[in-house]
């Protein structure tokens, strides 16, 4: 299937860049389109294949370009103040060659974790294609913050996209290794195996997933039909569908996990309250 991925915030706009990167090595053509949006001018810098006119710097008149830190208050309201100008890039997505909108942001931090969920309400309300959310979750060395953030984003993100993807930074780092340390090869496995999710549909490539016969309306349909990813992926049965279950298996398991400390955390996490209604006043 042929995707427009917008990255929000720092490990969004890389994990994009990276599948704009994937999808050129493998000649996949499920990136039809690929954009970064952040608060800090210098992670729009660092990127290597979203195309410079396709970087979004936004609340320049709040933050001048240094980011919100893990303030993912300030973040969804600095989306909400400058979406004009992050649709101005989205209007140079061809819409009509997408089967859907990718929006990719860690839900652990500032910028992607309160602004990715704005950008999915806003491209819900704008178009009819379906809109995914990929979301981050942080390692449990992190902190607290990170952990609210996470947990906050996520109830506000899954209710705004047709499916959330959810990738937990902890179940792929090595023994031993930080979440950091970690990140290249984490973002390796995240970009292969989702864009062995989203390839499935493309038939013309020689990539990693020839084999699967899936089309993109399947995809689609299984994504919005709650129906699990299994049904159709497990076909073939190949070596990289099994890593796909397996992967899928764990959101599963973490998403309940979040989804417990979610409802627990007004009790148990320390400031709580004074950020209830960060993300999303009904919660
Ligand atoms: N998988 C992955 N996680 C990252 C990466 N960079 C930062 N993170 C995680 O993202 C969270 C911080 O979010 P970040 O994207 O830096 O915040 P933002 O720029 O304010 O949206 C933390 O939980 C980090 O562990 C990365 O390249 N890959
Ligand atoms: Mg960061």
């Amino acid at each position: 299937m042929k995707l427009a991925m917008i990255g929000f915030g720092q490990a969004g706009g890389k994990i994009v860049d990276q599948f704009v990167e994937y999808d050129q090595r493998q000649g996949s053509g499920i990136v039809r389109a690929s954009l970064a949006v952040n608060t800090a001018k210098a992670d729009l810098l660092g990127l290597e294949h979203v195309p410079e006119n396709n970087r979004v710097l936004i609340g320049q008149s709040r933050v001048k370009g240094h980011g919100v830190g893990a303030d993912n208050e300030l973040g969804a309201e600095i989306a909400e103040e400058d979406i004009d100008e992050v649709q101005g890039a989205i209007d140079s997505v061809p819409v009509h060659e997408i089967d859907a909108f990718l929006v990719v942001a860690a839900l652990g931090g500032g910028t992607g974790s309160g602004g990715a969920p704005v950008l999915a309400k806003h491209l819900k309300r704008i178009y009819t294609e379906p809109v995914y959310g990929m979301g981050i979750l942080p390692g449990s060395d992190e902190g607290g913050i990170y952990t609210l953030n996470a947990a906050r984003s996520f109830q506000t993100f899954v209710r705004e996209v047709d499916n959330l993807l959810v990738f937990d930074n902890d179940a792929w780092r090595k023994t031993g290794e930080s979440v950091s340390s970690g990140y290249e090869e984490i973002n390796d496995e995240i970009v292969t195996r989702f864009g062995i999710l989203f390839g499935a549909g493309e038939i013309e490539q020689g990539g990693e997933v020839a084999e699967s016969v899936v089309d993109s309306s399947e995809i689609i349909n299984t994504l919005s039909g709650g129906r699990g990813l299994d049904g159709r992926v497990r076909q073939r049965g190949g070596r990289d569908e099994r890593r796909l279950r397996v992967t899928l298996a764990v959101h599963r398991q973490r998403r309940r996990r979040v989804g417990q400390c979610t409802h627990d955390q007004p009790d148990h996490v320390a400031g709580a309250e004074g950020r209830a209604g960060a993300v999303d006043p009904a919660v």
